[in-house]
């Protein structure tokens, strides 16, 4: 059956721009990108001390069940050399699940809404662009009600600025 995807893409290290534009074709292999957001330049959240992501959202159509999403888009951040020196540091490219149509998830390799989508800016305001009338499954509120409660702060800004 097939499904509406919610890609958070981000990139801090090296081409970013080159990064997530990579990716974004490279998705093709796994599904079709019915939407793409704008670039964002946004500030890091928790872990501070790294430079600036550039990140966006893709709704991506997929036949795949959410394991082989995850394991697809794992293997894709792996050719394309994924690198990290730490952690929660710094890297070339990071692609998260963030919403699989209206399905709650919870595995201990894969948890869906993610958890921390409701309080990031940098997620919040590329999905509001792409997908302002999802909603989320657990809190029941739409991200563009999400992206309007969030408490100020967070700088993200469209790329170019
Ligand atoms: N990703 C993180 C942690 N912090 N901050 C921003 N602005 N963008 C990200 O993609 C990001 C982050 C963990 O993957
Ligand atoms: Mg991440
Ligand atoms: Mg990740």
């Amino acid at each position: 059956m097939r499904k509406i995807a919610y890609l958070s893409l981000g990139s801090n290290l090296g081409d970013r721009e080159a990064s997530l534009r990579t990716a974004i074709s490279r998705l093709e292999e796994i599904g079709r990108p019915v939407a793409v957001s704008s670039f964002y330049e946004t500030e890091p959240v928790d872990f501070r001390a790294q430079p600036w992501f550039l990140n966006c959202v893709v709704a991506l159509e997929t036949e795949k069940m959410p394991r082989q999403l995850l394991s697809a888009v794992l293997n894709l951040e792996h050719s394309m050399g994924r690198q990290r020196a730490e952690r929660r540091g710094p890297r070339n490219i990071d692609i998260d699940v963030l919403l699989f149509g209206s399905s709650v998830i919870d595995l201990p390799s894969l948890t869906v809404p993610h958890p921390r989508l409701h309080e990031r800016r940098f997620v919040l305001e590329a999905l509001a662009e792409i997908a302002p009338e999802a909603r989320h499954p657990v809190l029941r509120r739409t991200i563009r009600e999400l992206r309007d409660a969030l408490p100020p702060g967070q700088s993200v800004r469209r790329w170019p600025g």
